[in-house]
């Protein structure tokens, strides 16, 4: 897990642009990106990427999300993009099983598929699959957390729900890590904050009513971790629990310089993006795929928080 990396493009909801043939020629390639959540700064940075790299390559790009990481929310947005023929689609399932169907009618469509971050249970689906290898991001969640606590104490995973890809990964990693390296380290599990930052709160206050003992917490994804953030900080447990967050968004580094959570793990959305498009347009003009790309993270701290190549990886709500 290298120290420092730096990728970024820009952004928009949904909106279509060209490049070269300025208006859609017939042979331009149209690419639409289904994004797990709309708004969210990890897939608005991901659309910063893909924009950056459509534009490179002229390609006509179409961002769309939902307004829940939600199964039920995403089908809707897929059947009419498969109704409007895109040429190829990049997205991130929302669940490993419930898109599967969705995402079956694509492809028999024709329609080139790409998955971008979380993937689904249906290996026959998705040309690519480019994400961040989740479970040594888990492992190295769980060597960050352990090191801030001493190797000894209780540890908490807040996950968001079952069924996704990364984030299940995430807790695979860290048990792992945990289990095999860790003695010292007592594991209370993983609860699931259903993506929302109040429920991850409630999570953190019962269980430190229920464990005053609490010694760390590791929130696998960004909301999940603004929310326990919010909780520890409330309780004024700044320090004294120590956390460990996956992601990067404003919100969470600036818990990290006010000393609530003590590193975060960034992914690199912007390039899954790009590289996303990449892939889509090979596809599309039969060219040699890449059936599975990883891509890094970085470990940020409050140390190397504003070392440029640092600053680079953080997300961004906008371009
Ligand atoms: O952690 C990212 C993403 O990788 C995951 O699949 C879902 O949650 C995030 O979008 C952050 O909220």
């Amino acid at each position: 897990m290298r120290k420092a990396m730096a990728v970024l493009g820009t952004l928009m909801l949904i909106t279509a642009c060209g490049g070269g043939g300025g208006g859609g020629g017939t042979d331009q390639v149209r690419v639409t990106l289904v994004q797990g959540l709309a708004g969210e700064e990890f897939y608005e940075t991901m659309a910063c990427g893909a924009r950056a790299k459509a534009q490179e390559l002229g390609v006509a790009l179409d961002v769309q999300g939902p307004q829940k990481f939600d199964p039920t929310l995403q089908t809707p947005i897929v059947n009419s993009v498969v109704a409007g023929k895109p040429d190829a689609l990049l997205i991130a399932p929302t669940d490993v099983k419930a898109m599967i169907a969705p995402l079956t009618q694509a492809k028999q469509q024709d329609i080139k598929i790409i998955l971008v971050d979380t993937v689904v249970e249906d290996q026959s689906i998705g040309l690519s699959r480019i994400s961040t290898d989740n479970v040594k991001g888990g492992a190295a969640a769980a060597k960050a957390l352990s090191e801030q606590i001493g190797g000894k104490g209780k540890v908490l995973v807040i996950s968001t729900d079952p069924g996704v890809s990364t984030v299940d990964a995430r807790i695979k990693g860290f048990e792992e890590e945990i289990r095999a390296n860790h003695a010292g380290v007592g594991y209370l599990g993983v609860q699931y904050s259903h993506n929302d930052v109040g429920e991850a709160s409630r999570i953190v206050n019962a269980a430190l009513a229920k464990d005053p003992g609490l010694a760390g917490i590791f929130a696998a994804n960004l909301n999940s971790a603004t929310g326990a953030g919010s909780a520890l900080q409330q309780a004024g447990k700044l320090g004294e629990v120590k956390m460990v967050g996956f992601d990067a968004g404003p919100a969470q580094v600036k818990q990290l310089k006010d000393g609530v959570v003590q590193a975060l793990i960034a992914q690199l959305p912007g390039e899954i993006g790009a590289k996303g498009v990449e892939q889509a347009v090979a596809a599309v003009k039969g060219q040699q795929v890449t059936p599975s790309i990883p891509t890094d993270a970085t470990i940020v701290t409050a140390q190397n928080v504003d070392q440029p190549e640092v600053r680079r990886v953080l997300y961004k709500a906008g371009c």
